[in-house]
């Protein structure tokens, strides 16, 4: 096994690609990646200032590092979900990371700064526990890159991730969570630009990278996906991934390409119909009447201070 760049032995091969590669050219590789994701969805503009949602897992700590070695401007933002040592040990991998670089690192804690954490806050909502830490991030995230003054949120959501989401939403056929299922979502009222500069790049290639560049990370997954039905849908394509090298990029590429387009029209309409929370103004779906409106977040805050 040689490396498709430069022919000298190979460390890591990707079958996707049917190529080897060793540890400069993949690191190379992966940058590539990123650059062709960035600019093929037009992610990124020049001088805007991006706010990356870090976990202290492998994909997020390798985005960071991709974006910061393509000269972006791009900050850290950690959200302390309380969820016992598995929080505790995930926020030092981001710290160390952040200090390692010499780059900043803001950071929420959902204890400290909002009175309840994920086991608790999903308990009382009634929702299941990732359900209550979506909606969560999708929040503070938006939040904090308002409040920062930031255009982009980026996130670590690699080609896997995508196309397990994509392999779910069709089974369900939820046409509205298909409307909405793209690398970029532009900024509109309220919201700012959300981007998945790692579509391009799987799992597996984000841990190689992680382990070529000396990146440490958690290993460990969050406690509370144990039986959810996301890591069911990954294992069911990493099967016929096996079979079929590309079928995911096939599945989730050919998608965007050639059929998403029939889903827009849908969330677009659900986007136009939402009013700002009387609570925090963010945009939520709103009532026709006089009633108060609340978002999802403030109700879930609102129940676990209760
Ligand atoms: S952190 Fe949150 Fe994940 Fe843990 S509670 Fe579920 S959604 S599994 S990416
Ligand atoms: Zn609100």
């Amino acid at each position: 096994m040689r490396c498709r760049s430069c022919r000298r032995p190979g460390v890591i091969d990707v079958r996707r690609h049917n190529a080897a590669f060793c540890g400069d050219c993949f690191v190379r590789h992966c940058q590539e990646q990123v650059r062709k994701a960035i600019s093929q969805f037009d992610m990124i503009a020049a001088g805007d200032r991006v706010l990356i949602a870090v976990s202290g897992g492998k994909d997020s700590l390798a985005l960071w590092d991709i974006l910061l070695d393509l000269d972006y401007d791009v900050d850290g933002l950690y959200l302390g979900l309380g969820i016992g040592e598995y929080s505790d040990e995930s926020g030092e991998y981001a710290r160390a990371f952040a200090r390692r670089r010499g780059v900043a690192l803001v950071e929420i804690d959902l204890p400290d700064d909002l009175g309840f954490d994920i086991p608790t806050g999903a308990r009382v909502a009634r929702r299941a526990p990732c359900s209550a830490c979506g909606l969560s991030k999708r929040h503070l995230f938006n939040k904090a890159a308002l409040d920062g003054g930031y255009a982009v949120v980026a996130t670590g959501h690699n080609l896997d991730d995508e196309a397990a989401v994509l392999f779910g939403n069709t089974l369900r056929w939820a046409t509205d969570y298909l409307g909405r299922q793209l690398p970029v979502l532009p900024a509109s009222e309220g919201f700012v630009r959300k981007v998945k500069p790692l579509v391009r790049l799987g799992e597996r290639e984000m841990a190689a990278y992680c382990v070529l560049r000396g990146i440490d990370y958690i290993v460990e997954e969050c406690p509370m996906a144990a039986g959810n039905k996301h890591l069911a849908y990954k294992e069911a394509l990493n099967r016929i991934e096996e079979q079929s090298p590309g079928a995911k990029a096939t599945f989730y590429f050919g998608f965007l390409e050639r059929a998403s387009q029939f889903f827009t029209p849908e969330a677009d309409a659900d986007k136009a119909a939402l009013r700002p929370c009387d609570e925090c103004g963010a945009p939520t779906p709103g009532k026709s009447s006089n009633e108060q409106t609340m978002c999802a977040f403030c109700k879930l805050v609102q129940r676990a201070a209760t």
